[in-house]
């Protein structure tokens, strides 16, 4: 029997909350038809003039790829016309983007980024959207945008790789489906994912090992000397993917040109790290749990250390 992720949240939200009109499960459909607007413009990149530069930068500063603003604009326009958002955050912009509905219909706001790893795009390296869903707090929409990531109500990511997987979370455990091109669905294939408790794999941009406090490069020769393997993709949602599914660490430290972090708080980190502890494994800036840091800015960065319960907690610095 086949479940596609439609199915599978309307299951979920009857379960879990009886009361719900259906508008969350409306909400998450947006996500999907944009998925797969983003996949079939990525499987056919090379042939329909998608690849490469849109002549322009972001509001990182970083060169927009041709498919970063189509998946930018899929996603606006398959949320921004379902009632139940109230606003929408992107890498790809730099202010949220609120519609300010009605407190009792606007329920929810939603962050993202459309196309992570994009600048692998043209050498055809897996890429991956990410998505963090926030409650709307009674009172103006502005003010509810930056809660720390232990308030989402759901995150996942899309990750177009050989296959094109969906994977998820309400807050009941990390689910995965894989888009049927035969059907255009994307069906249940990784149920109730669970993260090794350990692995033997640790992922990092060791090209910066001169510039990371001394702590980490101390800490990956021991993992070297245990034996650990080291894989490193440069693509944020296939390295989580893996570490999700195999176990092991991966790190993005302090730089000297990030000294705060490269990744993102709200859009990269937050749903990530829900993912990774409601599967079982850890995710910390090494002072803080992921979860707990209290947003100050919508594009702020962070240290990411993510993946195995036992291989997270090793690590200190
Ligand atoms: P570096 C891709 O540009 C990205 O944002 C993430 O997907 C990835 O984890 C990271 O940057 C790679 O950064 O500095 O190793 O190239």
């Amino acid at each position: 029997m086949i479940v596609t992720v439609q199915q599978h949240i309307m299951f979920e939200q009857r379960r879990r909350h009886p009361e719900a009109r259906g508008r969350f499960s409306w909400l998450l459909s947006g996500l999907t038809l944009a998925a797969k607007m983003i996949e079939a413009k990525i499987r056919r990149a090379g042939i329909n003039d998608a690849l490469g530069s849109a002549g322009e930068t972001n509001v990182q500063g970083e060169t927009q790829q041709k498919l970063d603003v189509y998946a930018n604009q899929a996603l606006l326009h398959c949320l921004g016309v379902r009632d139940s958002v109230a606003a929408l955050v992107s890498e790809e912009n730099e202010e949220p983007l609120v519609f300010d509905p009605a407190p009792e219909t606007g329920e929810y706001i939603i962050v993202f980024d459309p196309l992570d790893g994009s600048s692998n795009i043209d050498v055809n390296v897996n890429v991956g959207t990410i998505f963090s869903i926030l409650r709307r707090p009674p009172g103006p929409v502005t003010n509810a945008i930056l809660q720390p990531g232990h308030q989402q109500i759901a995150a996942g990511y899309i990750l177009y790789g050989p296959s094109t997987v969906l994977v998820y979370t309400t807050g009941d455990g990390v689910f995965g489906f894989t888009l049927d091109p035969a059907i255009g669905a994307f069906v249940l294939s990784h149920n109730h994912i669970q993260l090794p408790h350990q692995g033997n794999l640790y992922s990092v941009n060791e090209a910066y090992a001169d510039t990371f406090p001394p702590a980490y490069s101390q800490h990956f020769a021991t993992l070297r000397s245990k034996g650990y393997s080291s894989r490193y993709i440069g693509s944020l949602v296939a390295d989580f993917h893996r570490t999700l599914l195999k176990g092991g660490i991966f790190f993005y430290p302090p730089t000297h040109a990030y000294p705060g972090g490269k990744l993102r708080l709200l859009y990269e980190a937050n749903p990530l790290a829900f993912i990774a502890e409601q599967a079982g494994g850890r995710a910390t800036n090494t002072n803080s749990r992921i979860l707990d840091i209290p947003p100050t800015d919508i594009h702020q960065r962070t240290p990411l250390i993510i993946g195995s319960l036992s291989d997270v907690t090793a690590f200190s610095c």
